[in-house]
C-alpha cells in the first residue's frame, strides 16, 4: 500500500474535465451496495475478484459515510508525521454488481467518483484501476475495455486516514465514505472532454461574448444583439448547445464579467456587496451525503433570508449545488479542498503548503477544481483553501488556477500581503479593525468569516453592516457558518465527544445560522433584517440592491391601532431613494416591502402616537399580593461567553466571581432591603423592594438596585425572577418579537402584540444556554387556556423570559433532552442583559453592550387576569 505512504496524488485517473450534462449514456451506480468494515488498511484484497462471496456483508446505501464520526476543529486526530498515517485505520470495503443498460455503447467509458473521503482504491471486474485522492473532487477512471454486459463487479476500498488527511483538516466531522455519487459515463471518441466555455458581458454595449474551446456551438443566443446579463440578483441563463464529435450537451450560460477596478470588486461594472454565509455540506442523518432536495432547500432558505453569497467552506461543493446557484442567483467563492490547520501548533513546521514534495498534490487540487467548475456563472472567485498557513505551494496553486482561468480573482485569507491573490480578506476582524482597513486598503476587502453563529448570537452584525455601507472597498462578508453540524439522536443533537473521541472540540461543531434540522435560528432572522436590500424608514424607501430595480415589488403598511393596506412601490433603481406617503394612523406603523412573489424582503417601523396596546390593563379582580420575586444576575452562559478565543473567558470570570451563587442578607424589613453577594467576595448589590397595593386591585413593585463595593466584572443580567404555576403556559406581550432578541441582536424584533406558548418561546440551541428573551417588552402576561393568570407591566421596557426549568438547570444541561419541564414556569423580567458578541470566535460584545453594574430601578405593576394565579 505504497499509496498510503506518499503525497496524495490520484493514481491511474483520467485527466480532469468538466462533467456537462450531455447526451452520452450515464449509469448511476448509487444504491444498495455490500459493505464490510475493517480496523486496518491492509486487509486481504480478495474481495475485488468477481467471484468473491459477499453475501454475508452488510447492505449499505451509497452515497454514505461509514464508521464512527469524530470531531476536531484544528487538531489532527492522528500523530502528525506527514504523509504517514496510523495502522489503526477504519477501512470500508464496498462492492456492487451491475449490468449495462440495453443499448450501452461499446467503446470508452469513465467511472466517475464525485467524492470519496479520504481515499479509495478501485477495482472493476478484478482489475485494479488506481486510487482516488481529493475527497471533494472528482476522480475518473477509464473502464470501457473492462465492461461486460452483465455482472460487472465494482470494488472500492476506502480508508479513513490517508496522506490526503493532511490536506483535509477542515473544521468538521472526520467521517469517511463514498459520500457522493458514483457513475459510469460513456465517453464517445472525440466527445466533449477538454471543453472550456467562457461568457462575458460588456456593460457599456450590453453585448455578451461567448468563447467555446474544444467544441462547436450548435445553438445559442444571438450575440449581435444585447443580452440579459447574469447577476446574483438577476440570474438570467441562456441555453447553449455545444457539440464535439458525436457528443452534444446543453449548458446554461450566464453572461457576466468580474473585474477589480480602483480596488473595488465589480460584476458587470458595478460594485457588489456580499451578504454571505459559509456553507459546509451537512445533514444531521446523512452527514456530507446530501440529496439535491437538501441542497436546493438550503439555497431557497438562504434567499428567503436575503443571503446572496456562499463561500463553499472549505472545499468544492457537490457539483449540482453550483447548478442551483447559477439558477437561483448566488455569488459563490469556490474554495479548494485544502486545510492544514493542525500544523499551526508547531509554528507551521512541516506544513505541506510550503513543502516542495507536496507541490504536485496542491497544484493537482487547484487544477481539478477549476476544470470542474469554471463554466458556472455563479462562481466569481476561486479560493486556494482555508487555514493552510503560507508557503511556496500557494504560488504554484495560484499559477495553476490563473493558467486555466484568467477571468476570476483569487482569494486566500492566509495570504495577508496578497502575494498570490487579489482580494484582501480577514476572518473575525473586530469592527474597529474593519473600519481601519476600510480607510486604508487599496484592494477589495471581505470578511471571509465573521459573526460566529455558535449558540445564542452573533451580536454586533448591524454595526458591521454599517461599515460595509460606509467604505466602498469593504464589500461585505460571510457569516460563519450556515448550519450546526449536530448529529441526530434521541438525546438531542450530538457533537464532539459524544462518540467517545479521545481528542475532540465539543460543541464547537454547532455554530450555524440554522439548527442541524435546518430550522432557522434567531441569528438568521437577525441577519435577514441586517442585510435587507431595501431600507424603509419614516423618511422614505431606498433600493440597496446592486442590480435589481424595485419594479414589481409592493408595499404593505399597517398601524397597530388599526388600519392598513397596500401602497405602490416606487420602481427605484439601485441606489435610488424616494419619500413614502403612508396614510396617517395611530400607534406603531409598519411598512413592509414584498417581492413580486409576495415574500417580505424588508420592513421599517416607527411610532406615530401611543399605541392602544400600551394602555394599563384593568384588573379582573384584586391581586392578594405579587409573586415572590428575587433579584437575579445569572444567565446560563452562552457559547459566546464561554468558548473559543483566549482565556479568561467571561463565563469563567463570572463563575470565579461567584455570580451564580449569590447569597442574600436582609438589612431591613420595611421596606425590604437586602444585600446580595457571593461568598468570598467584597462586592455585591444592594436592593430595596417597595410593594404598593393599588386602589384598582393591582400591585406595584419598585426595586432599586445599587452596586456595593469594588466590582471588576460586568453582569450577565439584572432583573427579577419569579415562579408561576405550570398551567400558565400561554404568553402574550406587547414589545419586540416574535423571536428572541438581545441588546446587540435585536434588529429583527418587530414591535407588536405577540402570543405564543411558553414552550414555543424556547430556542433549542444544541448546547443548552441562555435563550428566549423578548426585548423592549412593555407588558407581558402568562395565562392558562381560560385566560386566568397574571400580567406584568413595566414603567420602562424590559426583557421578558419564561421557561419550564430554572437557569441552574439550563446551565447544567449538556444536551436538549436533559431539559425536563418542572412544575413551575420561571419568569425573568430584566432591566438589562449583557450583549451577545461573537466571542466564541471573534470579538466580544462591543463596549456599548457591556453591562456594567450600575444604579437602576425596576418598576412593575402586577395585574390579575381572570381568576388570577
Ligand atoms: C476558522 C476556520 O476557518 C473555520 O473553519 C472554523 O473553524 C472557524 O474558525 C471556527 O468555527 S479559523 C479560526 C482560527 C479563526
Amino acid at each position: 500500500m505504497s499509496y498510503l505512504k506518499r503525497v496524495p496524488v490520484p493514481v491511474g485517473t483520467l485527466s480532469p474535465r468538466p462533467c456537462l450534462a450531455s447526451d452520452a449514456p450515464v449509469l448511476d451506480l448509487s444504491g444498495q451496495w455490500r459493505f464490510r468494515l475493517l480496523p486496518t488498511a491492509d486487509g486481504p484484497a480478495d474481495f475485488a475478484s468477481a467471484g468473491f462471496d459477499d453475501s454475508g456483508w452488510e447492505i449499505k446505501p451509497v452515497p454514505s459515510h461509514f464508521g464512527t464520526p469524530a470531531y476536531t476543529n484544528a487538531n489532527y486526530p492522528i500523530p502528525v508525521e506527514p504523509p504517514l498515517v496510523p495502522d489503526e485505520n477504519p477501512t470500508g470495503d464496498h462492492r456492487v454488481t451491475f449490468d449495462l443498460p440495453p443499448g450501452w455503447p461499446a467503446g470508452d467509458a469513465a467511472l466517475r467518483f464525485e467524492g470519496v473521503d479520504s481515499c479509495g482504491r478501485v477495482w472493476l471486474n478484478g482489475v485494479e484501476l488506481g486510487v482516488t485522492f481529493g475527497s471533494r473532487l472528482p476522480n475518473e477512471f477509464a473502464v470501457g475495455h473492462l465492461l461486460r454486459e452483465t455482472g460487472n463487479v465494482l470494488a472500492v476500498r476506502v480508508h479513513q486516514w490517508s496522506p490526503g488527511t493532511y490536506l483535509e483538516d477542515q473544521d468538521m466531522w472526520w467521517w469517511p465514505g463514498i459520500f457522493r455519487e458514483v457513475r459510469l459515463i460513456a465517453r464517445p471518441a472525440g466527445g466533449l472532454d477538454q471543453v472550456r466555455v467562457q461568457a462575458g458581458f460588456d456593460h457599456e454595449t450590453g453585448l455578451g461574448t461567448l468563447t467555446v474551446d474544444g467544441a462547436e456551438v450548435v445553438s445559442g443566443p444571438d450575440l449581435s444583439r444585447p443580452v440579459r446579463p447574469w447577476t446574483a440578483e438577476t440570474p438570467y441563463l441562456y441555453d447553449v448547445v455545444i457539440r464535439s464529435g458525436p457528443e452534444t450537451a446543453t449548458i446554461r450560460v450566464g453572461f457576466r464579467t468580474v473585474s477589480i477596478e480602483d480596488g473595488v470588486l465589480k460584476v458587470n461594472g458595478r460594485r457588489i456587496l456580499f451578504r454571505g454565509v459559509n456553507r459546509h455540506e451537512f445533514h444531521p442523518v446523512t452527514g456530507r451525503a446530501l440529496s439535491e432536495e437538501v441542497m436546493r432547500a438550503d439555497l431557497e432558505l438562504m434567499r428567503a433570508h436575503n443571503v446572496n453569497a456562499v463561500r463553499t467552506s472549505h472545499y468544492p461543493p457537490h457539483p449540482r449545488f453550483l447548478d442551483f446557484c447559477d439558477e437561483l442567483g448566488f455569488w459563490v467563492i469556490d474554495e479548494c479542498d485544502l486545510e492544514t490547520h493542525g500544523f499551526e501548533p508547531f509554528g507551521w513546521q512541516g506544513n505541506p503548503t510550503d513543502d516542495p514534495a507536496w507541490r504536485e498534490a496542491l497544484e493537482d487540487r487547484a487544477r481539478r477544481m477549476v476544470l470542474r467548475d469554471r463554466h458556472h456563472p455563479s462562481v466569481i472567485m476561486w479560493s486556494l483553501g482555508n487555514e493552510a498557513g503560507v508557503g511556496r505551494n500557494l504560488g504554484a496553486m495560484a499559477a495553476a488556477m490563473r493558467a486555466l482561468d484568467s477571468t476570476r480573482p483569487l482569494h486566500y485569507e492566509g495570504d495577508r500581503t496578497c502575494e498570490h491573490t487579489d482580494v484582501n480578506s480577514r476572518m473575525y476582524a473586530p469592527h474597529d479593525e474593519v473600519a481601519q482597513i476600510g480607510q486604508s486598503t487599496t484592494r477589495p476587502f471581505i470578511l471571509c468569516e465573521y459573526g460566529h453563529a455558535m449558540g445564542n448570537g452573533p451580536g454586533g452584525l448591524s454595526e458591521y453592516q454599517r461599515l460595509f455601507e460606509t467604505f466602498e472597498r469593504c464589500q461585505g462578508g460571510f457569516i460563519w457558518e450556515w448550519i450546526d453540524h449536530g448529529i441526530a439522536s434521541e438525546r438531542g443533537f450530538l457533537y464532539g465527544g459524544d462518540f467517545g473521541e479521545e481528542l475532540h472540540d465539543g460543541s464547537f461543531i454547532c455554530d450555524g445560522l440554522v439548527f442541524p434540522d435546518r430550522t432557522p435560528s434567531p441569528g438568521l432572522a437577525e441577519y435577514k433584517k441586517v442585510i435587507e436590500p431595501i431600507r424603509i424608514t419614516r423618511d422614505g424607501i431606498e433600493n440597496r440592491y446592486d442590480f435589481r430595480s424595485l419594479e414589481g415589488f409592493s408595499l404593505r403598511w399597517g398601524y397597530d391601532g388599526g388600519g392598513g393596506g397596500e401602497l405602490p412601490c416606487p420602481p427605484l433603481r439601485p441606489g435610488e431613494q424616494a419619500p413614502l406617503e403612508v396614510p396617517p394612523g395611530s400607534g406603531w406603523c409598519t411598512v413592509s416591502a414584498l417581492d413580486p412573489a409576495g415574500h417580505e424582503i424588508a420592513w421599517g417601523q416607527w411610532q406615530d402616537s401611543p399605541s392602544r396596546h400600551e394602555l394599563p390593563a384593568i384588573p379582573d379582580g384584586p391581586l392578594e399580593r405579587g409573586p415572590e420575586v428575587r433579584l437575579d444576575v445569572w444567565r446560563a452562559p452562552i457559547d459566546n461567553d464561554q468558548f473559543g478565543g483566549r482565556p479568561p473567558k467571561l463565563a469563567q470570570l463570572w463563575r470565579d466571581a461567584g455570580l451564580h451563587r449569590m447569597k442574600q442578607r436582609t438589612i431591613s424589613l420595611d421596606p425590604l432591603r437586602v444585600r446580595l453577594a457571593p461568598a468570598a467576595a467584597n462586592f455585591g448589590l444592594l436592593a430595596t423592594y417597595r410593594w404598593e397595593p393599588q386602589a384598582d386591585g393591582s400591585v406595584r413593585l419598585e426595586v432599586e438596585v445599587e452596586p456595593d463595593g469594588q466590582w471588576h466584572v460586568p453582569l450577565p443580567r439584572v432583573g427579577l425572577r419569579f415562579a408561576l404555576p405550570a398551567s400558565l403556559g400561554i404568553a402574550q406581550w406587547f414589545g419586540g418579537g416574535p423571536g428572541e432578541a438581545y441588546p446587540d441582536s435585536r434588529q429583527a424584533a418587530k414591535m407588536g402584540l405577540h402570543r405564543m406558548s411558553v414552550d414555543q418561546m424556547q430556542t433549542p440551541y444544541v448546547f443548552p444556554q441562555e435563550n428566549g428573551a423578548r426585548i423592549d417588552v412593555r407588558w407581558a402576561s402568562l395565562t392558562d387556556s381560560g385566560g386566568n393568570g397574571l400580567r406584568i407591566e413595566g414603567d420602562t421596557p424590559f426583557l421578558f423570559t419564561a421557561r419550564r426549568w430554572t437557569t441552574e438547570q439550563l446551565d447544567a444541561a449538556r444536551h436538549t433532552s436533559e431539559l425536563v419541564p418542572s412544575d413551575r414556569i420561571w419568569v425573568n423580567v430584566d432591566a438589562a442583559q449583557h450583549g451577545l458578541g461573537s466571542g466564541s470566535c471573534g470579538p466580544v460584545a462591543l463596549p456599548a453592550y457591556v453591562l456594567h453594574p450600575k444604579r437602576l430601578r425596576i418598576a412593575l405593576r402586577f395585574v390579575r387576569l381572570g381568576n388570577g394565579v
